[in-house]
């Protein structure tokens, strides 16, 4: 056997360079935790990622225009081969697949809202991606469960996750029963 021919066929996931990358997930419209589940479900089915973990689900008041449904919001942590635009193009594909549609309201309702929370270390900005998401530190809906799957998390300003998540107010905020 020639030794080349060996070393050409090493497993694909070992040639690739992974990051760890949070997602956080929103929906107030349709069967909302059917949403956020099946979410997770076609997250695990990008290309080259892995999901490694999912918080529970939660319900929390709306930000923004209050003459519209409870969200319910999530967030999970995968590992992906994908660079940042290519995920935010996966993450896109998905919400439209689950019905996703652009009025251009802001912070209007929609039935499923991907956003890329943090991405490795990375810092993005470009007119398409901001990286860390730019709304997180206030959104107890995305610092309360970043904590839950992530207690010991450093967050991009150097502060533990446990500071962020103290300053925010948890009102209106509340963790589902047997949400997994
Ligand atoms: N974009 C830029 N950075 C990112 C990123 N890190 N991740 C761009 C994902 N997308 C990013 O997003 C608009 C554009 O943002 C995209 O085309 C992408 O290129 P969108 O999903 O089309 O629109 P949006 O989500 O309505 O806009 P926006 O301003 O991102 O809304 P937010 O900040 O996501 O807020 N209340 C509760 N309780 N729970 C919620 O989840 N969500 C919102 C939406 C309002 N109120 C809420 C919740
Ligand atoms: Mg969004």
């Amino acid at each position: 056997m020639r030794l080349e021919s060996v070393s050409a066929v090493q497993p694909k996931e070992t040639q690739m360079h992974k990051e760890h990358v949070y997602i956080g997930v929103g929906s107030n419209l349709g069967d909302s935790q059917g949403k956020a589940r099946n979410a997770f479900d076609a997250i695990a089915k990008i290309e080259d990622t892995r999901l490694l973990k999912t918080s529970s689900l939660y319900s929390s008041k709306p930000m923004g225009p209050q003459d519209q449904p409870d969200y319910i919001n999530a967030v999970c942590l995968i590992d992906t081969a994908l660079k940042p635009h290519g995920l935010l193009k996966q993450l896109q594909r998905i919400e439209l697949e689950e019905g996703r549609e652009r009025k251009g309201e802001r912070w209007g309702p929609r039935t499923l809202d991907l956003d890329i929370l943090l991405y490795g270390s990375e810092t993005i900005d470009t007119a398409d991606l901001v990286v860390p998401h730019y709304g997180m530190a206030e959104r107890e809906f995305v610092m309360v469960p970043l904590f839950e799957i992530a207690p010991t998390m450093v967050m991009p300003d150097g502060k533990p996750i446990s500071q962020w998540v103290a300053n925010c107010s948890l009102d209106g905020l509340r963790r589902l029963r047997s949400s997994n």
